[in-house]
Order: C-alpha cells, then structure tokens, then sequence
C-alpha cells in the first residue's frame, strides 16, 4: 500500500513502540511511503476527543491509519506494520509464532505489571500511603518475576528471540528503559541489563525514542519534564473523564 501512514502517538512506552518500528524498517532500507506523526497530548485529554476515539475505541495511544485500516493496541500495530513491510524485524513460518508469543507476553504480562508498578509509584497521588503498599508489592514482585524469565531467555542470546532483532525486542524495551521511573530494579538481572544496553545504542531506536520528546532529554528527562508527566500521570490514573461520561448515561 502507497498511501501514507499516519500516527497518532504521544512520547511513552507505548508508543516508542510504533515509532522504533518506523525506524528500525528505515534502519533496514525498507520503503516505507510518507509518515504524518500527530501528537495527541493525553496530559490534556486529547485521547478522548471524537477524532481519536475514532481511531482508538480504547482512547489510548497509540493509533495507525493506513488507508482504510485503523489500528489500536501497540502490539497489533507492530504485527501489522511487520506483515505489510516484510523484514527480520517479523520473521515468517514457526519463527513468527516464536516471535508473537515473547510480543504477547509483553503485551499481557510485562507492560500490565510495570504500567501498575508505575501507576501507584509515582500517579496515585490521592490514594493513601498505606492503600498503595499491597499493590507496590504485588506488581514490584510480579515485575521482579518476569525480569528473571526475561533474564533466562536471553541468556546466551543477543535479543530476546536470537540473533534477529525483532518486535519482541521492540514491544519490551520501552518498559525496561524507563525502570528508574516505575521503580523497578532491573540490576539484579545481568542479561537483561547487557540487552538494555545493546538495544538503547541501535539508531533506529535512538530516533524512535526521540519521537515527541524535548530536545535534548531523549534520553533522560529533565526535572521539569519529571514533574509534569506526575501531575499529568495523576490525571490519567483518577480515570475521571471515562468516570464522568459513564455516569451521564
Ligand atoms: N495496551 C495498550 C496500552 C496503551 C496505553 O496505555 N497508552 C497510554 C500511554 S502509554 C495512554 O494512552 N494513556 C492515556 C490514558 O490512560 O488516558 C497498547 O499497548 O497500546
């Protein structure tokens, strides 16, 4: 397809995602045809606006539109971006399947647990401390959990499929980077470490991450930056606008 690909994302894990996969596809010389990028600042609200609900029904970013698809939920954008522009990047046959179940795992496992580990770390500014102290153990326990299968399977191997960078490798390293934000202490797992650093140097990674971020805090935020994503994270964590709309039914 020649039409043009529009995304709509914002600077977070979840989007890195999409915007890694558009670079790491340039990286490998794949022709891909023009790319609008639309930001849509979710510390506002843009996510519940009629316009990208139209593209996500789940009012989260990120969305693709590629002529008469429109995609929501990172991982199935990474699957579709992989199978319309075929590369190593999603590999066919029973390679795939072993591909799409570390995407999935990420999908349900890893991204739930750091996104909650997160919530409650640094977004649930009006729940009491002692409310917040079963869900930080739950989730730091469970993350702690999956950093040790992670760890297991990239023992021996450069990225967590093989040889091949992959969609895995894309979908998991978003949450993995931003572990001083989540809290999360990702030094007790060697591998996962050596992984973190072999992915972070890729280009296509380094000009994915740099989608929507400030120029000059692509790779870390500066304390200005810190405390809007808290204030805007709290927003979003209270649910309200969902909340409201709900209860005018
Ligand atoms: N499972 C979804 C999660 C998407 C998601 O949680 N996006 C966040 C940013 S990382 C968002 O849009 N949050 C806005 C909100 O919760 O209102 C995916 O993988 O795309």
């Amino acid at each position: 397809m020649t039409q043009p690909l529009a995304l709509w994302t914002a600077p977070t894990p979840n989007g890195w995602k999409v915007s890694i996969m558009i670079e790491e596809l340039r990286e490998l010389g794949i022709a891909l045809p023009s790319v609008e990028v639309i930001t849509v600042d979710i510390m506002s609200g843009e996510q519940f606006s009629d316009v990208f609900s139209a593209v996500s029904a789940n009012q989260k970013i990120p969305g693709l539109v590629h002529g008469d698809i429109r995609l929501m939920e990172s991982c199935a954008i990474l699957q579709y971006l992989g199978e319309e522009f075929p590369s190593s990047l999603y590999p066919s046959g029973a390679d795939r399947y072993y591909v799409l179940q570390w995407l999935t795992w990420q999908a349900a496992g890893l991204g739930p647990s750091f996104g909650n580990k997160l919530s409650y770390t640094r977004y649930m500014a009006d729940v009491p401390e002692e409310q917040k102290v079963h869900p930080l153990t739950r989730f730091n326990a469970e993350s702690q959990r999956l950093l040790r299968v992670l760890d297991k399977q990239l023992e021996g191997k450069r990225f967590v499929c093989g040889e091949d960078f992959t969609i895995a490798d894309i979908a998991i390293f978003p949450w993995i980077r931003g572990y001083k934000w989540s809290k999360i202490d990702i030094t007790l797992h060697p591998n996962v470490l050596a992984w973190k650093e072999r992915v972070r140097h890729r280009p296509g990674v380094k000009r994915g991450l740099a989608y929507g971020a400030k120029l000059g805090e692509e790779e870390q935020w500066s304390e200005e930056t810190k405390r809007k994503y808290a204030s805007g994270g709290s927003f979003m964590a209270s649910n309200q606008t969902i909340a409201e709309s709900h209860s005018e039914e």
